[in-house]
């Protein structure tokens, strides 16, 4: 597959004024008629007439309403074109019941549906296929099915057809149609100007009860938009299609959101509290695209941070300010070092904005999506909060109705401001997390820190300048007070000093507060210092990351040389744990151990080739000896959490059931279960009762439970996935490949259903000890899955590759079993252009 690079961009040749598609449904032979009114692009001379188009039977073209041959390849459609504006038709046919991909027209549960972003259209007509084309659809659907949707406003119906109008040019990408046996769940929202907006989620008949909180989140998210960021909805009806089989979480399609069914239905008995807030948190995010990725779209994919990025900031504002802002953050950064990191440190490293890539598909990223994401965050930190919100503004007037580039995006900022961004700009070019190192000194009243920086090599980018890193320090006094507030220090060299003057005594920094810099802070800190900053630092970000550093280094250690937590460690954590003061949520993150994967990377990278079976075996230690310590403590705390009926997922009661549930981890250790199986035989919510489940499993006990589980709730597809992530997730690190491999063999999977995939090989990945358990049993068992899923569904299949991305981190016989998986991957006939990507750069 040839390689696509930034560099090589061109303007359109030609420009669509107007499509009209007329669809005729059937599940193998499905009509496409279009019309599409194109005009040669005066900003371009090459005047080749070329449309995408993949996987097309071509019934007939014309042009001006004459018949024409065009010539047609497996990619597309060529023909001659007048040098002046014409009217394209053409009508194709396509089987959407057989395509298992799920990108364009498919089938899911007997019903129609689409997935365009990035390239799916092409397989529904020819088409100039690329964002920065845009125009105006209307639509029209023929087939004998209650519900027939599509963008935009309806414009008329009557049986067995629906008529759709989009005004809002749009690319591509943002096409959708859903057509099916469907319920609404109907509401209504009044805009600031006073429009009236008719909403919607349509669901499969037995979901309509899932469908209450994803509308609350909706109103939530069109009121937040406006007040945040004075943005109004500008269609007259707002439509959220759930959908079972779906690649990815949801998509913003213009006027009618199609979202994977587990990221929008949500009820008490079914969903979990993790399960509510990300609902919510995904509903914000496609709603919040209607501005920042549809009104103002992507030139083209390299710039797809420009909306990804700036959305995922807008969805964590908005998290935020629903829930608990530092509960949010660090959760947040958890996730960052988890993923992004991992990513940023290995084979897969790339830049924020990419500048070549094979197969798109494989760079919706967590470099792109939430990196991007922290690159918004510091540029806000850099230019100020009112100065945010000037060139936020100022962005929505100059951009309205383009396809924009990030140097577009950062021009708005260098206009508002005056300053010049052209240092910021690297960390959208740059790949690699800078490691900033910090050393201190403090003579006479005046206190200096002196901080380094560098990135490590990335493939394809060995050396890399200085960036500008905006780093929130804070300075405490030896008695815990607050000497200097938090202050912005704007590092911009290689190695750079800061100095704060008229200090009585050598303070305590606390530094990179609320994480204001998505970097590897490297700092000898003395464990005295780092447990003075978890008692006092009046950062909670800070606060947390002193405990989370504790807990890292002490299992490092014991991974390294062995030894046992001292008990100035156990006994903080119990200080923690009953401090009142202090948000049951955010306590839970206290006592949230590190991840064994966050372990295994902290290792690498400080030389220490990283044992899983040794990090298995602390973690467990750890866990034990914590459980021992708290005692009493535990089955107390574990009371004083109960939240009253009837169940609630607000953000107070579900930190509360977290705390809860860290003191059931516990008291499972050590009371056989007892607690737990009170708790699952009790609890009237999915939270109570799959974390009651996952205690027992987790301790070996739960046989029962686990056999009821399945029989209670085997008619539903979202509670039966995470059964099956149950049945692999709890097994010791020998066991697990086995675990997985017998889930492939219920009679309930079905690879086809990514969510039910993702279930089984996502837990498979997870588990850090069994997936790279020293057999290879974990490597072979992926390896053969994703070989028989890739001619199936190639996205999926390339995105579950991404769990051998840190194999060379491992010893010579773990990396010479992961290299064989690997080699009989790439060696597969026919292997799709995703997976050959992936498997070419993990090996590379
Ligand atoms: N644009 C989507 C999102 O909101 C992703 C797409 C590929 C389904 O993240």
């Amino acid at each position: 597959n040839p390689t696509i690079y930034l560099k090589d961009y061109t303007p359109p040749a030609y420009l669509v004024d107007s499509v009209a598609l007329t669809f005729r449904l059937a599940p193998k032979a499905t009509r496409v008629v279009s019309r599409i009114q194109f005009r040669p692009n005066p900003d371009h001379e090459n005047r080749d007439f070329f449309l995408e188009g993949e996987e097309l039977k071509l019934i007939w073209a014309k042009i001006d309403g004459v018949d024409i041959t065009p010539h047609v390849t497996d990619k597309g459609l060529s023909c001659e074109v007048p040098d002046a504006p014409f009217l394209f038709e053409a009508e194709v046919e396509i089987a959407p019941e057989d395509n298992t991909a799920l990108e364009g027209l498919y089938m899911s549960s007997g019903m129609y549906c689409t997935q365009c972003e990035a390239q799916g259209f092409r397989k529904i007509t020819y088409y100039p296929d690329r964002p920065d084309v845009m125009s105006v659809f209307s639509v029209r659907i023929e087939g004998d099915l209650p519900v027939l949707l599509s963008n935009g406003n309806p414009t008329g119906s009557g049986t067995g057809f629906a008529e759709w109008h989009d005004p809002w040019p749009k690319p591509a990408y943002l096409f959708a149609l859903v057509a099916g046996d469907l319920i609404a769940h109907p509401d209504r929202f009044t805009t600031m100007s006073g429009k009236d907006v008719a909403l919607n989620i349509y669901v499969r008949p037995g979901d309509e009860d899932k469908c209450a909180f994803g509308m609350e989140a909706l109103k939530a998210s069109m009121r937040w938009d406006e007040t945040a960021y004075g943005r109004e909805y500008d269609l007259d009806i707002f439509n959220i299609v759930a959908v079972d089989d779906f690649n990815m979480g949801a998509m913003e399609n213009k006027g009618l959101n199609i979202f994977n069914s587990s990221c929008v239905l949500a009820s008490p008995e079914t969903s979990t509290d993790a399960n509510f807030e990300r609902i919510e948190a995904i509903i914000a995010h496609e709603y919040f695209h209607n501005w920042t990725g549809n009104r103002i779209t992507c030139r083209d994919w390299f710039q797809l941070c420009l909306k990804e990025g700036l959305t995922v900031y807008r969805d964590s504002q908005f998290t935020s300010d629903m829930r608990s802002g530092p509960v949010k953050r660090i959760g947040d950064v958890i996730d960052l070092r988890a993923r992004q990191f991992r990513e940023d440190g290995g084979p897969l490293a790339h830049p924020v904005r990419p500048e070549s890539f094979q197969e798109i598909n494989n760079f919706y990223t967590a470099t792109v999506y939430e990196k991007g994401a922290e690159l918004i965050g510091m540029l806000k930190t850099l230019v100020g909060d009112d100065a945010y919100a000037k060139a936020l503004d100022l962005y929505f007037a100059r951009h309205d109705g383009e396809a924009a580039t990030i140097e577009d995006w950062l021009k708005v900022f260098e206009d508002t401001t005056g300053r010049d961004l052209s240092q910021f700009k690297r960390w959208y070019s740059d790949a690699g997390t800078p490691r900033v190192s910090v050393c201190e000194d403090f003579n006479d009243g005046t206190y200096t820190l002196t901080f380094k920086q560098q990135t490590p090599p990335t493939p394809g980018q060995d050396v890399k300048p200085p960036r500008v890193i905006p780093i929130a320090v804070g300075l405490l006094s030896p008695n815990g007070d607050e000497v200097h507030s938090t202050t912005v220090l704007e590092m911009t060299e290689t190695e750079q000093s800061f100095t704060f003057e008229g200090l009585g005594a050598r303070p305590i920094p606390s530094i990179l507060r609320g994480f204001s810099a998505p970097v590897i802070l490297e700092r000898d800190s003395s464990a005295e210092e780092r447990a003075f900053l978890l008692a006092h630092d009046t950062d909670p970000f800070n606060r947390w990351e002193a405990g989370a550093e504790i807990a890292r280094q002490l299992r490092m250690d014991m991974a390294r040389s062995g030894g046992a937590p001292d008990s100035a460690y156990l006994d903080a954590l119990l200080d923690i744990a009953r401090d009142d003061s202090l948000d049951p949520a955010y306590r839970a993150l206290m006592l949230q151990p590190p991840a064994q994967e966050d372990i295994a990377q902290a290792l690498h990278a400080n030389g220490t080739t990283p044992d899983p079976q040794t990090i298995y075996d602390v973690a467990e230690t750890v866990a034990q000896t914590i459980a021992e310590h708290f005692g009493n403590t535990a089955p107390r705390l574990y009371a004083e959490m109960d939240t009253p009926a009837p169940y609630s997922p607000d953000a107070d009661a579900a930190g509360k059931r977290a705390l809860q549930a860290r003191m059931l981890g516990m008291i499972t250790r050590l009371d056989g279960g007892k607690t737990a199986a009170a708790q699952y035989a009790g609890a009237d919510n999915m939270t109570q009762q799959y974390g009651a489940l996952c205690a027992l499993l987790s301790q070996d006990f739960g046989g029962d439970e686990n056999a009821a589980f399945y029989q209670q709730w085997k008619h539903d597809r979202l509670v039966i996935d995470k059964w099956f992530a149950a049945q692999i997730a709890f097994t010791a690190p020998e066991e697990t490949a086995e675990a997985a491999a017998r889930m492939t063999h219920h009679a309930d999977f079905n690879a086809k259903n990514p969510n039910r995939f993702r279930a089984v090989f996502g837990a498979l990945a997870g588990h850090h000890g069994g997936f790279h358990h020293a057999s290879g049993a974990g490597y072979a068992l992926l390896a053969d899955h994703l070989i028989a899923l890739d001619p199936v569904n190639p996205q999926t299949t390339a995105r579950m590759m991404s769990a051998f991305s840190t194999w060379t981190r491992y010893d010579a016989d773990r990396q010479t079993l992961a290299r064989a998986a690997l080699e009989r991957i790439a060696a597969t006939d026919g292997l799709s252009p995703d997976t050959s990507e992936m498997v070419g750069r993990i090996l590379s």
